[in-house]
């Protein structure tokens, strides 16, 4: 639906009398929702609440309008579906599904094995009970809509580590080990093949030490062949702090590797009070993760955390904080709601420009660069960035920069050189705002920035291979600014020598080409633009995982057909029977005689004389000790009748 200019009016009216705030004049923006994303392929969704949904009718039409995906806030949680042991209550998720169900909506369940609202029964039990009581609870939950097509996946686990990449220390760790994670996802399977399967997090909507560690899990349950689906983002963000710069980054390497991805939990609070300005930079939050999702093929989706201020989980939780929503208290579509819209498909009516920035202030002068700082602009839609325009000693302005925040440094000026800075802010439309007024900047005489950053801290290092390991830390600050940081290496426990072996813009680093069986040690330092460079941070001690050897893996094969001139070998299992994790693996087998390879799958084959030779892949080389896959077989052509099989099967590391 469009908004006529009267509706909006009106609803600007009741902003202000309710809040007593200026509310930005809503956009014409495209609607609703689901009409703008779904040719983008996205699904767009809320959570959704029983409770609200028997009670209110305009919170059922608003929903009912605006999506086509919902999340069970609560209903679906282990509370509500089995408070008490083996009684089973399915009536509030019941009630979410139908009403989806008559509106076109899927389901998406949330959520079977939780450190939170589970009841006291199961989280006593030792350790055989547990895991039998998950794998019913599981069965009984996943079993109940598992042939209702409108309940299209789960949130297999929730939540499951801590912000350092650790797993969380839950009564399903400390009983279980994290074994857990893998026997939820088999049961869910089992009880719903046709599901599609998440893990659920918060905190990892950047590539940082927690969503490193989730990369890791969700890559090492795949090449075991655990069935996981997708990865859920909850992105609860909050815009007193920095957008998570590196979303798009994050969920693509995700996405690299198979998985789908899907933004799960969206809603971005902020400190009482509710104000235009800080709504303007929600909206432009809310515009940066459609953005990032629409960016990533395998994104499927946004889901928001239910969808007015009137019923959300925020101020219950945080007394201080509000309004991470896109409708008000009465339902009236906040700027965020416009920016999802035209996020999804730009409104053609946009023409509103953005409010014009406040004159810049000048910081860090030094003989060759220059800090600005600026008011932002506020838009209807969002302001997507601003330009940088100078002049040099009273001549024409023309722009020397962009930027996407309300700051920017300039660099390479000449020293003792008087210039004038404007910006200017521009919207998703194109829209320009005017230039603000000018500040003058005079450079000093010589020497600059000589202030280094400080150094790097909290260096660790996590889910080390056979040949690479990956580094966090945390950043460096700097009266001007961090441009980078070295990656030093020493070989050995002690002695060597540091050498640099990578940068990074970032406060992370993949080191690969590591020897296995090697212990290394890692430090980092942090430079900024006027070359400075920081003391190193910490170090961190890693040793890689043991080398392969020939006998480190064993290679099984199971007959799954065969008839007059050929048979199928699937899968053949490869099994990790050493004691450390191997990174890949070679078998090879010989062909009876006339026998010839006609196909094979997931393994790279070459073929000489009768000797076949396959090497994994890269989702199914990584075996943990003891682990197995079954992801590799072949199919063969024989003369008819002649009813002999391979021999001589051998598996070898690498
Ligand atoms: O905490 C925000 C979310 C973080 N990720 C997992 C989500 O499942 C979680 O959602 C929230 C719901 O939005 C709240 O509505 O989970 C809370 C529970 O941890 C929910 O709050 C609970 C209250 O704590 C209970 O007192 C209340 O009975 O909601 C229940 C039903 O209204």
């Amino acid at each position: 639906m469009r908004w006529s200019s009267k509706a909006v009016s009106l609803i600007c009216a009741a902003g202000l009398v309710v809040f007593g705030v200026v509310v930005a004049t809503p956009a014409q923006a495209a609607g609703p929702l689901k009409t703008v994303a779904a040719p983008r392929g996205k699904f767009i969704g809320t959570a959704l609440a029983t409770d609200s949904l028997a009670n209110e009718a305009m919170y059922r039409t608003v929903a009912a309008r605006e999506f086509n995906q919902t999340t069970p806030e609560n209903a679906m949680k282990w509370d509500a579906t089995e408070p008490q042991d083996n009684q089973f209550s399915f009536a509030g998720g019941d009630q979410i599904v139908s009403f989806a169900q008559q509106n076109g909506m899927t389901v998406h369940g949330h959520t079977l094995v939780w450190h939170s609202q589970t009841p006291g029964y199961v989280q006593g039990m030792n350790a055989t009970n547990m895991r039998a009581e998950m794998q019913a609870h599981i069965a009984a939950v996943v079993g109940h809509w598992a042939n209702n097509p409108t309940v299209t996946g789960w949130d297999v686990v929730n939540e499951i580590f801590n912000e350092d990449g650790t797993f969380r220390q839950s009564f399903w760790f400390n009983t279980l080990g994290q074994s857990f994670v893998a026997d939820a996802f088999r049961a869910a399977r089992a009880a719903d093949p046709d599901a599609k399967l998440c893990i659920n997090d918060f905190n990892v909507e950047d590539i940082n030490a927690k969503s490193t560690a989730m990369f890791n899990l969700v890559s090492s349950l795949r090449s075991q062949g655990v069935p996981i689906d997708c990865v859920g983002f909850q992105a609860h963000l909050a815009i007193q702090f920095a957008f998570p710069s590196t979303l798009q980054q994050n969920i693509q390497r995700f996405a690299n590797l198979g998985v789908h991805v899907r933004i799960s939990e969206l809603d971005v609070r902020m400190l009482n009070p509710e104000t235009a300005a800080k709504d303007a930079t929600q909206a432009q939050y809310y515009t940066n993760v459609v953005n990032a999702c629409l960016a990533v093929t395998n994104c499927d989706g946004i889901t928001i955390w239910g969808f007015t201020d009137l019923h959300s989980w925020i101020p219950g939780t945080f007394s201080d904080q509000c309004c991470g929503l896109i409708y008000n208290n009465s339902y009236s579509p906040k700027p965020a709601y416009d920016a999802v819209a035209n996020a999804f498909g730009p409104g053609p009516t946009d023409t509103t420009p953005p409010s014009t920035p406040g004159t810049p202030t000048a910081s860090n002068v030094t003989a060759t660069s220059a800090t600005l700082n600026w008011t932002a602009s506020t838009d209807n839609v969002g302001v997507t960035g601003y330009d940088i325009l100078r002049s040099t000693g009273g001549g024409a302005f023309s722009q020397v920069g962009t930027s996407t925040t309300n700051s920017f440094t300039n660099t390479g000026l000449t020293a003792s050189t008087t210039y004038q800075f404007e910006v200017r802010a521009r919207d998703a439309a194109g829209n320009m705002s005017a230039v603000s007024s000018p500040v003058t900047v005079t450079t000093s005489a010589g020497g600059g920035d000589t202030q280094a950053p400080t150094a790097p801290s909290g260096l660790a290092a996590s889910g080390t291979t056979q040949t690479g390991t990956s580094l966090a830390w945390t950043a460096s600050t700097d009266n001007v600014g961090v441009t980078g940081y070295d990656i030093l290496q020493a070989q050995g426990a002690s002695g060597g020598t540091f050498t640099q072996v990578g940068t990074s813009t970032t406060t992370s680093f993949a080191v690969t080409g590591l020897t296995a069986n090697t212990t290394y040690r890692f430090q980092v330092r942090a430079r900024d633009a006027a070359g400075n460079v920081s003391a190193v941070s910490n170090t961190a001690q890693i040793t890689t995982q043991g080398g392969g050897t020939t006998g480190a893996c064993s290679a099984t094969p199971t007959v799954q057909t065969q008839w007059g001139t050929g048979y199928v070998i699937n899968p053949l299992t490869i099994t990790n029977t050493s004691t450390s994790t191997i990174p890949s693996w070679t078998v090879t087998f010989t062909l009876p005689a006339g026998h010839t390879l006609s196909g094979s799958w997931n393994a790279t084959v070459t073929v000489s004389g009768q000797t076949v030779t396959a090497k994994s892949v890269s989702f199914n080389g990584n075996l943990a000790p003891g682990a197995s896959t079954g992801t590799f077989g072949f199919q063969v052509n024989r003369p008819n009748g002649n009813t002999q099989m391979p021999t001589s099967y051998s598996c070898a590391t690498p």
